[in-house]
């Protein structure tokens, strides 16, 4: 491959620092391919190494696949990739990877698998699901899924008959951050992306938003422009992040304890007389109850409660005051921390609502105008007979279903047994909190199938493995890209699927016809109903395919101004500071701080994030990316190093409240962190053998979090309440 390690390394490095990578000019691919004399053949396509959907331009000599770039067409690349886009060539070729149907003859996590043709394996598949709805209904077969392929398989259960369909998308990362905000603006600050105008920003505060290490490439192209742009940075955050670097305030607040700065802060805005009055007038319903309501959260108490200087806590208000509105308070992403988590949304979301920040420059932009029609070809699913569970007793769980309550609901049988599950692009073992209950769970099933590409921990527990193609192999989409405006993007093969791979869309169609629904498969290819999909969108499929990306124009919402005012889709049409829909279900109208437990003493709160160049577990095997970055490390304070008699670098085991063991881990001894807590990047310690790459690096955290606290309001899993200590390994 002619691909080198040394340009790739060069670029790649440079997104260690919250930068960006390679920028080239693109006219479309045909016009690209001829102006270099056609040595070399362009393909655009969208990236799925993250879920943020850049555009990518993939460069094919002799048929191989030599360089990925960034579409500067596409609004979400801007015409560069990080790291880890560019590395997608590593998960191409990774010799690690699927590459033929198995079904297993050993016991499960045994590891022994016979070769099957796909014929075989498919009707195994539905022989198994046949006999399972027969037995115990529809309802128990279930569907966890992240990302693309998800869509094929939820088409194929609910075909059968289930609406049991979950994604770790809502209750492990940004469930309660969406409700928060719906209950209080009508709708999630989120379209394809997070809808944040940092670029014209003058004041952004970060709570735990760890940019630079969360590599969301279009995002971190703003906060780097919003930094050069003289935008004050506020990081709050017990970890002295990449973020943090750029900051002119590092707050490094004591674990659990933001919803007491969130409160303090609106309370001293609403005092102060620092919020945006007209907009609060005009636009939001019960100040007078809220501002009743905080008064008791004073600087002092505060400053008492997060262990920050009483000083900082009051500047930061002003100054967020002295600007409104063109600010914001970030809404983050992975949100699933203590399991107060929507209140403390609803906090970040209220004092935005109280500087004016909702559409407004520097603040978060609306959701672009129109929507694009959907095209079904299939008949209605037919009606579950029993209700689904994926929502538990939670009255503002996620239309994206609780992926903890299925596991629950599949250990106990209650109310139904569930004894199928299909899994696709999601690795279970690392993603849920808890892993002997996702074992327990995985012990009473009667089938478990895999869809994916890499032998991951969870794909070796499975009855069946099915490989799907990578996403450079593969038809998928068309895309709808909502950024500041509408959009269309497609996902089409840069090349052939390798080995015996097949695309997701393929694999659902087949299991459907094996299953005797045949009305429920695609008509023809993935690619032909692409074609009638961009007809019914009036989209030139050519020159999408040409290009990668098509705007919509005129879809671009304009910033909020009095002449024209947002709608907002709440049930008062307002601006909830009081939600009258949490005080329906007994919940607190208005967030109420209360603390959470700590650390006792010899302990410290296991923290987690992400590293610049891995998603998850997702990429952990990835030739390319395991060079930059092989296994994690634990951070730990130097002073409390020092005590514990640790060395930078020494080989420690955390062991957790109720004395569960991680795997050897080195020590990061470091002042970037304060002393209760430890830190180390999620997705690592891989216990299967078949990622000889990641097999046995670094420590596992999710082996850690045996404890979780599950959000009353949502049922989201607050996963920050693990507490360890450390032993030094011999
Ligand atoms: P990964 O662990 O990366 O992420 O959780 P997951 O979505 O489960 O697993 C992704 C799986 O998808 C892998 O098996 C990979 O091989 C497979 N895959 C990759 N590409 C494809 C493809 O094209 N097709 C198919 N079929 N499969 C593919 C993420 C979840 O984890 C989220 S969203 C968050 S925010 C949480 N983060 C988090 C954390 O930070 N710490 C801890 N402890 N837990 C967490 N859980 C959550
Ligand atoms: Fe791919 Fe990086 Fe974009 Fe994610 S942010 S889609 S990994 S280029």
């Amino acid at each position: 491959m002619s691909f080198s390690r040394r340009s790739f390394l060069k670029y790649a490095a440079l997104s260690a620092g919250g930068t960006l990578l390679a920028e080239t000019p693109f006219m479309g691919a045909k016009a690209r391919a001829q102006a270099e004399g056609g040595k070399a053949r362009y393909v655009p396509t969208t990236c799925e190494m993250c879920f943020w959907k850049c555009g990518v331009v993939a460069k094919v000599v002799d048929g191989k696949v030599v360089k990925l770039e960034g579409n500067p067409l596409h609004p979400q690349s801007l015409g560069k990739l990080c790291g880890r886009g560019q590395a997608g060539i590593g998960l191409l070729y990774d010799k690690d990877r699927l590459k033929v149907p198995m079904i297993r003859t050993g016991a499960r996590g045994e590891n022994r698998y016979k070769q099957a043709s796909w014929d075989e394996a498919l009707n195994y598949v539905a022989e198994k699901l046949t006999t399972i709805k027969g037995k115990y209904g529809a309802e128990s077969i279930a569907l966890f899924a992240h990302g693309s392929p998800g869509t094929y398989f939820a088409n194929v259960v609910r075909a059968l008959g289930s609406a049991n369909i979950s994604y770790p998308s809502f209750s492990q990362c940004l469930g309660a951050r969406n409700v928060a905000w719906e209950l209080t603006f009508g709708e999630a600050p989120q379209s394809t992306c997070e809808r944040v105008d940092m670029a014209n920003s003058r004041v952004i505060v970060l709570f735990g938003t760890h940019l630079g290490e969360n590599m969301h490439n279009s995002q971190n192209q703003e906060f780097a422009q919003a930094v050069a742009n003289g935008a004050r940075i506020v990081v709050v955050d017990p970890r002295f992040s990449t973020a943090a670097g750029k900051a002119s305030t590092w707050m490094p607040i004591k674990p659990g304890t933001d919803l007491a700065l969130l409160l303090t802060w609106i309370n001293l805005v609403i005092t102060n007389g620092w919020y945006d009055k007209d907009y609060v007038n005009n636009y939001t319903n019960g100040f007078d109850k809220l501002a009743a309501e905080v008064k008791h959260y004073t600087p002092e108490w505060a400053a008492r409660e997060t262990e920050l200087p009483e000083h900082d806590i009051v500047e930061v208000a002003r100054a967020l005051g002295r600007n409104a509105p063109n600010v914001m308070v970030h809404p983050g992403r992975h949100f699933s921390w203590h399991g107060n988590d929507t209140q403390r949304g609803r906090a970040m979301a209220i004092l935005n609502a109280l500087l004016g920040t909702w559409g407004r420059p520097g603040g978060i932009w609306l959701s672009p105008k129109g929507k694009l029609a959907k095209l079904t070809e299939h008949p209605a699913y037919p009606e579950p007979k029993r209700d689904s569970v994926v929502f538990g007793d939670y009255p503002f769980a996620g239309g994206e279903g609780l992926t903890n309550v299925v596991r629950e609901t599949t250990i106990s049988g209650d109310p139904y047994p569930i004894k199928a599950w299909i899994v696709t692009g999601t690795n279970l073992l690392k993603t849920m909190p808890n892993q002997e209950k996702t074992r327990k769970a995985i012990d009473k099933l009667d089938l478990l199938v895999s869809i994916d590409v890499m032998p991951t921990d969870t794909v070796m527990m499975a009855d069946v493995i099915l490989p799907e193609c990578s996403y450079l192999e593969r038809h998928d989409g068309l895309f709808g890209i909502e950024t500041r405006e509408a959009g269309v993007a497609i996902r089409q093969p840069v090349i052939e699927p390798l080995y015996q791979s097949k695309p997701a869309w393929w694999i659902g169609s087949q299991l459907c016809r094996a299953l005797k629904l045949d009305d429920y498969a695609v008509k023809g290819t993935w690619e032909e109903r692409m074609r009638r999909e961009a007809k019914l969108w009036n989209i030139d499929y050519q020159e999408l395919a040409d290009k990668g990306y098509l705007s919509i124009p005129g879809s671009a919402a304009p910033y909020f101004t009095a002449d024209n005012p947002p709608t907002f889709k709440t049930k008062s049409k307002k601006i909830e500071l009081y939600s009258a829909e949490l005080e329906d279900e007994s919940f607190a109208p208005i967030p109420k701080y209360q603390a959470i437990e700590q650390p006792p003493a010899g302990q410290y709160r296991l923290l987690y994030g992400r590293s610049q160049v891995h998603t998850f577990s997702r990429t952990v095997n990835n030739q390319w990316l395991w060079e930059l970055f092989k296994e994690n490390q634990v951070w730990l304070n130097a002073k409390e190093a020092a005590r514990l008699g640790l060395k930078d670098l020494a080989l420690v085991r955390l062991v957790n409240q109720d004395g569960i063991n991680s795997e050897p881990v080195r020590v990061k001894v470091t002042e970037r962190i304060r002393p209760d807590c430890v830190y180390m990047v999620h997705g690592f310690g891989q216990h299967s053998p078949a990622m000889t790459r990641a097999y046995n690096r670094g420590a596992d955290d999710q082996h850690l979090i045996s404890k979780y606290k599950i959000d009353p309001i949502c049922g989201t899993t607050g996963m920050r309440v693990n507490f360890v200590k450390i032993v030094k390994e011999a």
